[in-house]
């Protein structure tokens, strides 16, 4: 397998962290000698990015300093799996802009999950708080999420609808198409 970036794009709880630990898992028992990282939006935010809040500026500097990391794993030779909600049309343009999509080692993934359904999963109660106002600024309630189109991304994966298992064949063929595997 050789480096590359794939980073999934959606709102919190469409399963970006699931889809994420499961691709690992996968990758790891075909490709044991290939050297993957995961990067999160949720742990990089406790250490790198400890200063910034979820304002939309701040959310472009998250994104900004995160596709850098990434960008210095893959230029180790590391497969990166990244999982950012990246939310605007801008956030996720300049994932291509920072990574240079002439390389073709970057893959967008977007985590297609209705509002609803991440709502009523609300693994961690946020969207609860959400609602009531104790969280401001949250995703898809009181912050613009902007769905990218099948165009501006690599493989669009509706988490509502295939199971896991189905999830990764599609990413394990996208890669393989574009000759990663
Ligand atoms: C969105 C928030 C917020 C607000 C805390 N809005 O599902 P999670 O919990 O585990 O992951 C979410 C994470 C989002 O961080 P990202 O770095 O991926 O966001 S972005 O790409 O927009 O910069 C969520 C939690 O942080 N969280 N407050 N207000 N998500």
């Amino acid at each position: 397998m050789f480096p590359c970036v794939i980073w999934f794009i959606g709102l919190s709880g469409s399963g970006k962290t699931t889809l994420s630990d499961a691709l690992f898992e996968k990758l790891k028992q075909k490709y044991s000698s290939t050297l993957i990282k995961k990067l999160d939006g949720d742990l990089l935010r406790n250490g790198l990015n400890n200063n910034l809040g979820f304002s939309l500026e701040d959310r472009t500097e998250n994104i900004r300093r995160s596709v850098e990391v990434a960008k210095l794993f893959y230029e180790t030779g590391f497969v990166v799996l990244a999982s950012f909600i990246t939310p605007t049309h801008q956030n996720q343009q300049l994932l291509t802009d920072i990574f240079d999509k002439k390389r073709g080692a970057l893959f967008k993934i977007f985590i297609d999950c209705p509002l609803e359904i991440c709502e009523q999963r609300d693994v961690k109660g946020l969207y609860k708080k959400a609602r009531t106002g104790a969280i401001k600024e949250f995703t898809g309630i009181s912050s613009p999420f902007e769905k990218p189109s099948s165009s501006e991304v690599d493989l669009i994966i509706d988490s509502s609808k295939l199971t896991i298992n189905e999830s990764i064949v599609l990413i394990l063929d996208k890669l393989e198409e574009k000759g990663f595997l």
